[in-house]
């Protein structure tokens, strides 16, 4: 099989992205006719950023799930589709064929339709990474309802918010997750999403751990027996649910700098042609590969690289249940060396844990099947990006940086492996079809450079395939978020820096949003779960630089409450709260008592502050003059952490 639009040289790649900018339709519509369409476009593209409203394809029927595994029933039927590793490398692995995987979808589907899910319904997936979250998700997609995955790491309190926001009636799960030498109570977990919860009407439990969970009657059921029904009766196809292009095909939530977390919805059409089209060129991938996406599905790396942009390449997806160090820190290259794997896309924050291991780990490995190397979720610092090259990739891999978003659903700028040149810690250029610009605060192009670098705020000047079309429920937060801080602008919450060659480097969020360990937490999020304490009287969250999170989330609290006496142990009751709001992922790695905050005369937290001081920065606070009160700065300061 070979992919007539992938990109095999760099004059080529410049034509190609010529092209997509003169001719967008042009461009787009002829990558579209490489698909499986029940009726084809009237329009390639229609937008404008100022609703916003953004369509392509618009008029056209498909189901993405026909583009991942009906088409290729034919010619890769027995070929893997996904290859599953488990958590503990003395349980077996699994291999789902494309041939398996269709008809695993196809039952999974008949389950869904059973028990009543229909087009457009929601239907939340809170599972561990094995391939029964691949199907639930297909099998979702299949009959034209919307996915919601949530990550195992969050919260009962964030999973019924999230419920409740998506109005969700269906929830998918099991009854625990393997994680390295832990297990997760996902059912449990769900039980207590649920109390109160006035629109779920199925949860349907996947044994995993076979850990001992409630079963409600009427409510909760059994993934086995519910298969076990449809496989009796011989229904292992059902017929794929036409959608329109621009019918929604999930929801992802993810963090933003003010109030709780948005669901970010991608449409069918233009997120299938787009990661399909980053997965191929990006990758370069060649057909027979195997590709190791160690994101969790529960992300939107995990949605686009490891399901979508994979399957609907005819590509074999490997999925690892379990964590990079467990049993030891030589997890990856026992993965990479037993599959051969080709493709190892991971992030810096794995990357620099493992780095923290030396190079035993990686003795007597056999890495010779990689070919290629990938990165995302955060900047890579260039020491990161040396060890991968020297010691992972041998230095005959090229390492691709690939920057993106959930919003964005597949990569915009990034170097093409082996195809376009890279440039540690560089993302390099964009892909064809998207326009970076780099804005001042006021939205004007900054055109000056500084020893030939500019540096702004990085928006994208036209929509793109998958751009985001909208928050679930809520398109007025949609347009405040990304379409109104600067006039026909996406905004991406980014800075960046840009060479005279064109190369684009991301430097990191310049709103509120953390990112730690390559997961987007907002600080008013964590600041509100702090605050939910009973004793805080207020809190601020700001981030500092970590070796091997990248950001770490340093908190200073005001707290008059009871146990003053043992600041160790308040500590850790501020830290049980944020978990049971949030989860884990956004506990604070450290936590100040102080008598008071940093404010402007008009009550604004001065967070430039106190982010100096969390990073070290003591000698250069700037201006504090217009603060109401400036002895505080000094009492912060001298009881930094
Ligand atoms: C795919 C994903 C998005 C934020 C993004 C940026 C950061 C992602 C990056 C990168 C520098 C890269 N980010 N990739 N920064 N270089 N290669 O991570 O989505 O979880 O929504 O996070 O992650 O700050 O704005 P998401």
């Amino acid at each position: 099989m070979s992919y007539p639009y992938q990109i095999k040289s760099f004059h080529e790649y410049k034509t190609e992205y010529e092209k997509s900018i003169e001719d967008p339709a042009g461009f787009w519509g002829s990558i579209a006719e490489h698909f499986t369409w029940r009726r084809k476009w009237d329009e390639v593209v229609n937008w404008n950023f100022k609703e916003p409203k953004v369509e392509w394809f618009k008029g056209a029927k498909l189901n993405i799930t026909e583009n991942c595994l009906d088409r290729y029933l034919e010619s890769r039927g027995n070929q893997p589709a996904i290859i599953w590793e488990p958590n503990d490398p003395e349980e077996h692995h699994r291999t789902l064929t494309y041939r398996k995987l269709h008809e695993k979808v196809c039952q999974f589907a008949h389950v869904l339709k059973n028990n009543g899910v229909k087009k457009g319904d929601r239907v939340c997936i809170y599972m561990g990474m094995i391939p029964e979250l691949a199907i639930a998700v297909l099998a979702t997609a299949r009959i034209g309802a919307i996915h919601s995955v949530i990550f195992g790491g969050f919260s009962a309190q964030s999973i019924a918010d999230r419920l409740e926001d998506a109005q969700a009636e269906y929830i998918v799960t099991c009854d625990g997750a393997y994680r390295g030498a832990k297990d997760i109570p996902l059912k449990s977990v769900i039980d207590d999403a649920l109390i109160g919860n006035k629109t779920v009407k199925k949860v349907i439990v996947c044994t995993r751990t076979r850990t001992p969970v409630s079963m409600l009657k009427g409510r909760d059921l059994w993934w086995e027996e519910e298969m076990k029904q449809v496989e009796e009766k011989g229904l292992n196809y059902i017929e794929a649910e036409e959608m329109d292009a621009e019918d929604p095909l999930f929801i992802l939530y993810t963090s933003g700098s003010t109030g709780k977390p948005k669901g970010v919805v991608h449409s069918c059409a233009g997120y299938m042609l787009f990661t399909n089209y980053t997965f191929v060129n990006v990758f370069q991938y060649q057909t027979g590969q195997i590709h190791f996406c160690t994101a969790d599905i529960g992300w939107i790396t995990g949605h686009s690289y490891i399901v979508y942009g994979p399957l609907s390449a005819g590509a074999t997806s490997l999925m690892f249940e379990g964590v990079p160090t467990w049993p030891d820190a030589g997890r990856f290259w026992d993965i990479v060396d037993k599959y051969k794997v080709n493709i190892l896309y991971t992030a810096p924050t794995a990357i620099r844990s493992l780095m923290g291991f030396g190079l035993g780990p990686l003795q007597n490995k056999d890495l010779s099947s990689l070919k290629v190397l990938g990165t995302v979720g955060e900047p890579i610092n260039e020491e990161a990006w040396h060890w991968y090259d020297e010691h992972v990739g041998k230095k005959k891999c090229p390492i691709v940086d690939t920057w993106w978003q959930t919003e964005t659903g597949g990569i915009l700028i990034s170097n093409l492996a082996g195809i376009t040149p890279a440039k540690p810690s560089w993302a390099t250029l964009p892909l064809p079809g998207v326009q970076p610009i780099l804005v001042d605060e006021k939205g004007n192009e900054i055109t000056e450079a500084v020893d030939g670098i500019t540096s702004g705020n990085l928006c994208i000047k036209a929509p793109w395939p998958s751009i985001i079309r909208t928050t679930y429920g809520d398109h007025e937060r949609c347009r405040v978020n990304y379409f109104a801080t600067y006039e026909n602008l996406y905004f991406t919450g980014d800075g960046a820096l840009k060479d005279t060659e064109g190369f684009y480097r991301i430097t990191g969020r310049v709103d509120d949003v953390l990112n730690v360990s390559g997961h987007r937490i907002g600080t008013a999020e964590v600041e509100n779960a702090i605050n939910m304490h009973a004793g805080v009287v207020e809190s601020a969250v700001v981030g500092y630089p970590h070796d091997i999170k990248g950001q770490g989330i340093y908190a200073y609290v005001i707290y008059n409450g009871t146990h003053m006496d043992d600041q160790s142990l308040t500590r850790k009751d501020i830290l049980q709260t944020v978990t049971r709001v949030i989860g884990p992922i956004a506990k604070p790695d450290k936590i100040q008592f102080v008598g008071g905050l940093p404010k402007t005369r008009s009550g604004k937290i001065m967070r430039r502050i106190l982010r100096k001081i969390a990073e070290g920065e003591v000698q250069s606070l700037g201006d504090t003059s217009t603060l109401l009160d400036p002895g505080v700065v000094d009492e912060i300061r001298d009881g930094r952490l």
